[in-house]
């Protein structure tokens, strides 16, 4: 991590409590890109939303990194937002940039590693260099670095720019996904964590059973076709699947949460399925980095050694509109 600028090589997961449970910290930069530049729910304002002004740095590895991609490929801003993706195992010097295939250079600093980045915005800068990133190259800083807040302004920011119907956070079901959210996130999406990172088994069992309560609580809510709140595709959709895309490749071994696979929840393995043939969203999924970035972590893993499988039996699964016969079913288009 960096502590007044400069780079301490000192990283654990562990950010634990004395009875070994894994606290994540918060995130710093909160400001908001808006449509006029106005500030946004967090942070100053000045970040309006205009083509080509904004990067963002991302590791394919990283579920909440991974958030932030899917929903600039939704809402249809590859060609306003660029991108940098950072290799996926932390070096000592953390995320670098470079050499391992699928990941890129630094394309706006030439920067070899993100805590680079970070200093580029704040010489004393104190705390993690974590992926996403979103960067302003017009005042040269942070924007924000906390996923939640980047999905939701990726959401609504650009409307004019790229207008694209699908609106993952609609006013009629905002209380509802909270609420969700609200639920998946410490069980499910930071539950995995918090059972890989734990320190002691009291705390590991407890993230464990709240893994897999969390599962079976979606498993029993999910329906035979769909997303979490029926036809429409939110942002609690994205925010689960980006957990469970992950699970049997990655925590259900690094983790030690292997009390059942996705592969063996039906509805869930269906719905990872239908979330995977999205049109564009398999295109941010890299089992190759979250497989290669989890078993990299030395604390949980010290030989490094990646396991050969599982056989992932996971194929993208395209919504099938009637039309006649002789047409190629083409991926699904969420409006
Ligand atoms: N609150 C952040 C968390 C981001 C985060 O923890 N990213 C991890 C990768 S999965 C990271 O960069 N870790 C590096 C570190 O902790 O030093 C968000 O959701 O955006």
């Amino acid at each position: 991590m960096l502590i007044d600028g400069r780079w301490s090589s000192d990283w654990t997961p562990k950010d634990a409590d004395d009875r070994g449970a894994f606290e994540r910290k918060a995130s710093t930069f909160r400001n908001w890109i808006t449509a006029n530049g106005e500030a946004g729910p967090t942070g100053d304002g000045g970040f309006a939303a205009e083509p080509g002004r904004y990067h963002l740095y991302v590791g394919l590895i990283c579920p909440w990194a991974c958030r932030t991609l899917m929903v600039r490929k939704l809402k249809k801003l590859d060609s306003l937002i660029d991108v940098s993706i950072v290799n996926p195992s932390l070096s000592d010097q953390g995320w670098q940039f470079g050499g391992f295939p699928g990941a890129t250079a630094d394309a706006l600093g030439n920067a070899s590693y993100m805590h680079e980045v970070y200093t580029r915005a704040d010489p004393r800068f104190t705390g993690r260099a974590t992926v996403p990133v979103l960067w302003d190259k017009q005042r040269g800083t942070i924007v924000n670095n906390e996923s939640a807040d980047i999905v939701r302004m990726l959401n609504t920011a650009f409307a004019a720019l790229a207008p694209a119907s699908l609106d993952l956070y609609p006013d009629d079901l905002r209380a509802e996904i909270d609420a969700l959210n609200a639920a998946i996130y410490p069980r499910l999406n930071n539950g995995v964590y918090r059972a890989g990172f734990a320190t002691s088994q009291a705390a590991y069992e407890t993230a464990f059973a709240d893994v897999f309560g969390m599962l079976d609580d979606l498993e029993s809510r999910l329906g035979k076709s769909g997303f979490l709140f029926g036809e429409r595709l939110t942002e609690a959709d994205i925010r689960l699947f980006v957990t469970l895309i992950r699970f049997d490749a990655a925590y259900h071994g690094a983790f030690k949460c292997n009390l059942r696979r996705i592969a063996d929840y039906p509805k869930l393995q269906a719905y990872t399925a239908r979330m995977l043939g999205i049109e564009g969203l398999s295109e941010t999924v890299s089992i190759a980095h979250i497989k290669a970035g989890y078993y990299s972590i030395k604390a949980i893993n010290p030989t490094g050694l990646v396991p050969v499988g599982p056989i992932l039996d996971l194929k993208p699964v395209t919504l099938r509109r009637k039309r006649p016969a002789s047409c190629v079913s083409r991926p699904t288009r969420v409006r």
